[in-house]
């Protein structure tokens, strides 16, 4: 594309004199990465998965992670001693979640309604909890016992009753999942918890296992009816494969900022937040937009010298140098908006001069952090809104987790005899329209 500039970080994306299409079209976006191998993959893990039961799952998981685990369920004494042994301060860290998190939730949880048509005419609308929730935690480089937290109080607070969590085995020698997500999910009360990760842990969890007790496995475990949590390309080809079969959540690409910044931003600020986004992945995208040319240069320094002096900067200098990251330079604050929407970025910051009246204006993001004092990474951990967001877009139409994920509405019709002759005669004229004439002589099948 002409219109990009390559630079080290953070490359000008100028889209200035573009219209609305070619702002739509001019954003920076990876491209979604399932190849047919992957799938090809999958679905023998699946397969052996559903013929080979738990034994085939623990020659899985050898195969895969190099992990010999001597029990595929996690034993309660090792949940035990996994909090025991939390750090005081990180536990403390993720009561406090924890509690927001719950309190944020439990302000949302739905009523029924019911609708009057007139007498002996009604709709009624009532929730119910999804019944059985399977929670994929990844292992590997990213471990993150605040997604046990955002997974799990949503569907605890819309009265989930089962939920099982699955998370591959560390390479520690001990066979068990990483301590901090057990102690995570002894905190919250989880206690049906397996070493298992990667596209058989999806498997395992849409098809259930019987028990094997050769296995670790004592007692069966039942399939879910919906699973939730983010993972690997693996993991993420599995869950389209089993949809369907059971319910998913969606397939979570890699992490996205997007930053609307003029000039009463803090660059220092700009740059810290881009970063902290870039620092999960180096697929991860970090998208400045502003209207005033004069801060390119500026956000692209401090950025860049910030990046050079993290922890991760190797990973985050990658992510800021992709393709999928950038500095979108666009005609004015109008503009600005519209890409922002356009973006339907997972997490949408807001720095400028009236964050309050530019949120106002948002109409696609995942999430909405308005001015210097709301940073994503408080929403990542403690600001009491979920992290579990839509990305790649998909904000356009599916939003972050939250208690309704976790329930399905259910729709009871009530008519009486009064009611139903009142408009029988325009059922009769719809299933006539549509010649299915056994639909309307259920109607005056009944005295009226
Ligand atoms: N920013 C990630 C969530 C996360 N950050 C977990 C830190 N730990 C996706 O929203
Ligand atoms: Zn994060």
């Amino acid at each position: 594309m002409s219109n990009v500039e390559e630079t080290d970080v953070l490359p000008l994306i100028d889209l200035r004199g573009a219209d609305d299409a070619g702002i739509r079209a001019g954003l920076p976006r990876l491209e979604a990465s399932t190849s047919m191998e992957h799938q090809s993959v999958v679905e023998n893990i699946l397969k052996m998965v559903r013929e080979g039961g738990a034994t085939a799952v623990t020659a899985l998981t050898e195969q895969f992670d190099g992990v010999a685990v001597p029990s595929l369920r996690v034993p309660a004494e090792a949940m035990a001693n996994a909090l025991a042994g939390l750090d005081e301060k990180v536990r403390r860290g993720l009561e406090v979640a924890i509690e927001r998190a719950r309190t944020f939730a439990a302000d949302h949880k739905p009523g029924p309604t019911t609708t009057n048509f007139g007498p002996g005419a009604s709709v009624t609308m009532r929730w119910e909890p999804v019944q059985r929730v399977g929670l994929y935690v990844p292992g590997g480089l990213a471990v993150y016992p605040s997604s046990v937290v955002m997974n799990v109080v949503p569907a605890q607070e819309a009265g989930v009753g089962s939920i099982a969590l699955v998370s591959p085995p560390a390479k520690d020698g001990t066979g068990l999942p990483h301590p901090t997500i057990l102690a995570a999910a002894q905190l919250l009360g989880i206690q049906e918890v397996y070493a298992v990760g990667g596209a058989q842990a999806i498997g395992v969890l849409a098809y259930g296992l019987e028990a094997e007790a050769d296995a670790g496995l004592d007692a069966p475990l039942e399939p879910v009816d919906l699973i939730t949590g983010p993972g690997n390309v693996f993991v993420a080809t599995a869950k389209a494969m089993v949809k369907g079969e059971v319910g998913i959540d969606s397939e979570a690409g890699p992490t996205e900022i997007a930053i609307v910044a003029d000039a009463s931003a803090d660059p220092k600020i700009v740059a810290a937040d881009a970063i902290s986004q870039a620092e999960h992945d180096p697929n991860a995208a970090s998208v400045i937009i502003t209207w005033d040319p004069q801060l390119v240069d500026v956000f692209r320094t401090e950025t860049r010298e910030r990046a050079q002096k993290t922890k991760h900067a190797e990973r985050v200098l990658t992510a800021l140098s992709g393709p999928q990251s950038g500095i979108v330079l666009v005609d004015d604050h109008d503009a600005a908006i519209a890409a922002a929407n356009h973006y339907a970025a997972e997490h949408l910051e807001l720095l400028t001069e009236d964050p309050e009246a530019d949120a106002a204006l948002i109409t696609q993001a995942g999430a909405v952090f308005l001015g210097t004092y709301s940073p994503v990474s408080l929403g990542d951990y403690a600001a009491g809104s979920n992290h579990v967001l839509p990305t790649m877009g998909t904000a356009r139409h599916a939003s972050g987790l939250n208690v309704t994920t976790f329930l399905k509405a259910i729709q009871e019709i009530r008519y009486d005899r009064a009611g139903l002759a009142e408009v029988a005669e325009h059922v009769l004229a719809l299933s006539s329209a549509e010649d299915l004439p056994a639909h309307g002589e259920a109607v005056t099948a009944r005295e009226l």
